[in-house]
């Protein structure tokens, strides 16, 4: 049996909800077929400790693919994130109070890694299901960055097997009640999505990049 881990962050900026962990706890145990299983697990949004969470993850149970989600305020569809960057610049504190400005993930790691996500595909797949997604090209400077390089930092050293990336999600319509101008995407279809997204991982290869 196959494991596809699936990540999301507790609430931080003093929400009381995150749609990352809302829809990753409502996949866990689900069974795309016979040979694949979705497990969940919640990580702090605290920058340190969500690599130790994640990467103990990982450790313990092998995944073949690994998603991780994060709530992306304002963002009106799923964003599909190609490239994690060794930069850390935090414009609130996390949620044990730590605020690194200017700062890299890994002193001696790389300015940057590509997702090995089939992106393009899973894109397609969505789009073909009439969900809004999107590239993206920055997963931001806070906990969601930090957290999608320690992944592909990982993957890049340890685990070369494993297919990773990140997604941002958007906010719950319950989170933008009194936001009138910030987008909501209802869980259900964030879940859906997220379904969409695991098969086309398990099916095709990372995007090939054109020389
Ligand atoms: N979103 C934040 C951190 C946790 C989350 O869900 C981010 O985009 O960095």
């Amino acid at each position: 049996m196959a494991t596809v881990l699936i990540t999301g962050f507790e609430p931080f900026a003093g929400e009381t909800l995150n749609p990352s962990w809302q829809v990753a706890s409502a996949l866990q145990g689900w069974q795309l077929d016979e040979e694949v299983m979705v497990s969940a697990v919640k990580l702090p949004c605290v920058f340190k400790q969500s690599l130790l969470t994640l990467e103990q993850a990982v450790n313990q149970l092998q995944p073949a693919v690994v998603i991780m989600l994060g709530q992306a305020t304002g963002c009106s569809q799923l964003r599909l994130e190609k490239i994690a960057s060794n930069y850390i610049d935090a414009t609130i504190a996390d949620n044990s109070g730590q605020q690194p400005r200017n700062a890299l993930t890994a002193s001696h790691g790389p300015a940057a890694y590509f997702s090995n996500l089939p992106i393009n595909a899973m894109i397609r797949a969505l789009h073909f299901q009439h969900i809004p997604a999107q590239l993206s090209l920055s997963a931001g400077s806070y906990v969601c960055n930090h957290s999608f390089y320690g992944l592909m930092h990982l993957i890049k050293n340890q685990y070369a097997s494993i297919k990773g990336g990140f997604i941002h999600l958007p906010c719950l319509p319950e989170q933008v009640l009194n936001k009138p101008d910030t987008p909501s995407m209802e869980l259900a279809s964030q879940i859906k999505a997220l379904k969409i997204c695991i098969e086309v991982s398990l099916q095709q290869h990372a995007d090939q990049l054109l020389a």
